[in-house]
């Protein structure tokens, strides 16, 4: 029997990880741990940049962008969407009912409705507050006026889990860079970009500045070092490295990764310091403060 544990991203997974923790421990499946660990983010009104509460775009729009994945045949992805909370289970929903694997804005609205679930205000005072106070300050709409100190703070929720019978899954969601451009869309519902998962080989998920991660797929990057034999940490460090190696990079860009294998061995890296993230292998959620590859 192979011995649980899920690692997710932030210190706000948390109570996130404690919630997921008891089903997957009992012999749940990994998939239903990711999924859960999402949800509770989610679910969140203090994080304010995953699911309810999240910071709008430029024009007060809030969307969100999720995965699921099981392996290369079997992930699901919804971006864009506006009037529902529950994305990951969206997505999970695009993966386990329909023949495709992403489905975006009004159609996956659509799609949602007709699973039954349930449409959500996603804008909450305090993202309405603290979007005013930065139009005021921009003077005018545009990315070009973000605030870089802002922008360290876009975090999405990611989660790898691995369960008892051996079978690793992923996950993650996000309401993407804050004040972004309107209908842009970032690395998280994108296979390989944001999330890759190999079942036999290993599992990647991304934080940080998902125009990086696009530009080199990074996640999928990671996974495939693990398959030529790479143990986790070196691994991330060359996804890490590589992503940075084919960018000019902004003072506020991140990259910021987790591993997983299916033999129960993780990793968590950045290249810049400030990533946090979460770790269950018992009861008790343990808080990793990972090696980042630049000081600052
Ligand atoms: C994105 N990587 O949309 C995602 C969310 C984020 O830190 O910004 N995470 O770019």
């Amino acid at each position: 029997m192979t011995e649980a544990l899920i690692l997710s991203t932030w210190s706000f997974a948390l109570e996130a990880n404690r919630s997921a923790w008891a089903q997957l421990a009992a012999g749940g499946a990994s998939l239903d741990a990711v999924e859960a660990v999402c949800r509770h983010v989610e679910e969140d009104t203090e994080v304010d940049s995953v699911g309810l509460g999240g910071l709008p775009d430029a024009a007060g729009d809030v969307s969100l962008d999720a995965c699921v994945m099981l392996s290369p045949a079997q992930s699901g992805s919804v971006c864009a969407v506006t009037k529902q909370l529950y994305v990951t289970s969206l997505a999970r929903a695009v993966m386990e009912h329909t023949p495709h694997r992403l489905l975006a804005g009004a159609g996956a609205e659509r799609f949602a409705v007709e699973r039954g679930f349930e449409t959500h205000e996603l804008l909450t005072e305090r993202a309405r507050t603290t979007y005013e106070s930065w139009l005021a300050d921009a003077g005018s709409v545009g990315p070009q006026n973000i605030d870089p100190s802002l922008e360290e703070h876009h975090d999405t929720v990611g989660s790898l889990a691995l369960d008892t019978s051996g079978a690793l899954a992923g996950a993650c969601s996000t309401s993407g860079m804050r004040f972004k451009t309107p209908g842009r869309v970032g690395d998280s519902p994108i296979p390989g970009h944001g999330l890759w998962v190999h079942p036999q080989h290993g599992a990647c998920v991304a934080t940080g500045s998902g125009e990086l991660m696009m530009g080199s797929n990074t996640a999928f990057l990671a996974v495939e070092e693990m398959r030529r034999g790479a143990p986790v940490e070196d691994a991330l460090r060359g996804a890490i490295e590589r992503t940075a190696e084919e960018h000019e990079l902004e003072p506020e860009d991140q990259v910021a990764l987790l591993g997983l294998r299916p033999d129960g061995s993780w990793a968590a890296m950045s290249l810049r310091p400030g990533f946090r993230a979460i770790l269950s292998v018992n009861e008790e959620p343990k808080l990793i403060e990972p090696a980042s590859l630049w000081s600052a």
